[in-house]
């Protein structure tokens, strides 16, 4: 229903009361609670102003992120501009401070009345997560690159929302394919529609070194020179990685980098000869398995000047507090071996000042003060249950949930797109866990979030990248925003259809996948 008019008293002015064409219940993820008001909604107009917390760097910047997103659609100039008012007037208004204690540092306050929008959080995360909200709220059409008529609506009601779990990450594998910058780009703006708040960056692994590291820059130039099946070489320069870092953050979100090692490091094996035990260097890989030859020297001394290097320039292009450290997939190598490289690298991520995250396997290993990535089931679930009962936080991402490299069904082409080793992923699998009972000893109090992970082994372009996450990664981002009260396949594959006319207009390259009446 476009625009339905409906008339007003005398005693108003004569302007035309607009009904809003999407419904503050149709978000995904959907927010902890909504209150829709009868009556006229919210129309943003041509001369309209973005009113943000004066003094706040991080209101300014949600405002701007506003400001850019609904500018080329709405042709609106929408300016930013700081106000002191508590309760400043018409408009849209981002404030910072004084939101209702329940929102935490991530959640937000949405008041929509006829005449004005205000998004009310308590930290810069909040205001972020309730711009996403808004332009979810907004007609499909604000998606558009290219000026539409309006008008502009939204519903008139009150929404209260916060986040399940604070943390709520996508992964993509930079390693196995090199992508450009500006892929990477597009990636973040469209999982920052569904309030995902870290991006992982698996930036080594046995194909290829993706990142510059000036004091090894063999590792980039040599090391990244190659990608899986000899195809899609490159890596970032360090003016690159900040690229990323700046786009993400002024989108809400964090970078967290991953080094790989033990496992999965033959790019780094191939690029220097004395990483080597025998002294040899190794041959670029391009296979796609794990190689069985991507292991560090891990008793070899300059194995760790190497990793303290890396760090420590890693670290340093890092405001965020995450380091990741890979550790999956190292099983040839002896237990002794393996948590000897564990002891010796976790406190060089912390001489750097950052937070370890690491994959489960490393959870025997280390000393409890790191978070464990769990993905796969049945390897060390008696380890990571320990652990986790120890005080470890782990991050979930099953891979027969969460990994958006599995292919839909089998109906899909083999080749590319998909691997199936976790079995095939329909949007109601991705949908269809919950974190804290995912596995036996790992509970609420032991979940730090959730992550989707995109592998890029199969994955070649934007397209591809695209086709596999949505809308998968929809399913991940609810289930670790939502609360579990509202878990729900059916309402949810409701609110998820209509988010296909919204995406296909921000040309992503989503698929209309099974089990969904898409619109
Ligand atoms: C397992 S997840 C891996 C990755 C592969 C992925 C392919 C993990 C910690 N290891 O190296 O890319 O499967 O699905």
């Amino acid at each position: 229903a476009v625009g339905t008019v409906a008339s007003i008293g005398a005693a108003a002015p004569a302007a035309e009361v607009r009904r809003a064409e999407v419904s503050l219940n149709q978000l995904v993820p959907v927010p902890v609670e909504v209150r829709t008001a009868e009556g006229a909604a919210f129309e943003l107009r041509s001369g309209a102003q973005i009113q943000v917390t004066a003094g706040a760097p991080g209101a300014t910047d949600a405002g701007n992120y506003l400001s850019t997103l609904l500018k080329p659609a709405t042709g609106f100039g929408l300016p930013v501009k700081s106000t002191t008012a508590d309760r400043p007037g018409d408009g849209i208004s981002l404030l910072l401070g004084g939101a209702d204690p329940r929102v935490g540092a991530q959640g937000y306050e949405l008041d929509v009345t006829r005449r004005s929008v205000v998004i009310r959080a308590n930290e810069p995360a909040g205001l972020f997560s309730g711009v996403q909200t808004l332009r979810q709220l907004l007609p499909v059409r604000i998606e558009s690159a290219t000026r539409q008529s309006g008008p502009w609506t939204v519903q008139s009601g009150h929404i209260l929302d916060y986040p399940r779990y604070a943390y709520r990450g996508a992964l993509l594998d930079v390693a196995r394919h090199f992508f450009p910058v500006e892929t990477v780009k597009t990636y973040i703006d469209n999982v920052a529609r569904y309030k995902v708040n870290y991006l992982h960056l698996h930036l080594t692994d046995d194909a290829g070194w993706r990142i510059a590291i000036d004091s090894w820059p063999k590792l980039a130039t040599f090391g990244g020179s190659s990608g899986v099946g000899g195809q899609l070489p490159g890596h970032y320069s360090k003016a690159d990685f900040r690229e990323i870092v700046a786009y993400a953050a002024a989108r809400g979100i964090t970078v967290v980098p991953e080094i790989e090692g033990p496992g999965h490091s033959q790019a780094a094996l191939a690029s220097y000869a004395k990483l080597n035990c025998d002294g040899k260097a190794k041959e670029l890989y391009t296979g796609y398995v794990p190689s069985p030859d991507g292991l560090l020297c891990v008793r070899k001394a300059i194995t760790y000047k190497f990793l303290d290097d890396v760090i420590r320039e890693i670290a340093a292009l890092t405001p965020g507090p995450y380091l990741h450290i890979g550790s999956d997939e190292a099983h040839s190598m002896a237990p002794e071996d393996f948590a000897y490289y564990i002891s010796k690298v976790t406190p060089i991520v912390r001489k750097y000042g950052k937070k370890l995250i690491g994959w489960q396997e490393m959870v025997s290993a280390q000393p409890g003060e790191a978070i464990g990535q769990y993905w796969i089931n049945g390897v060390n679930n008696d380890e990571v249950a320990a652990a986790a009962a120890k005080g470890t936080k782990f991050i979930m991402t099953p891979a027969d949930h969460a990994y958006l490299d599995m292919k839909y069904n089998d109906a899909q082409p083999a080749y590319p797109l998909g691997n199936v080793w976790a079995g095939t992923t329909e949007v109601d699998d991705a949908y269809n866990w919950q974190p804290d009972t995912e596995l036996p000893g790992v509970d609420e109090s032991a979940v730090a979030g959730v992550e989707a992970a995109l592998w890029t082994e199969t994955v070649f372009a934007l397209e591809h990248i695209e086709a596999l996450a949505f809308p998968r990664l929809l399913a991940t981002a609810e289930i670790g925003w939502s609360p579990k009260s509202s878990h729900n396949w059916d309402a949810f594959a409701e609110r998820l259809a209509a988010q296909g006319p919204r995406l296909r207009t921000a040309r992503v390259n989503y698929t209309r996948a099974g089990g969904v009446s898409w619109a």
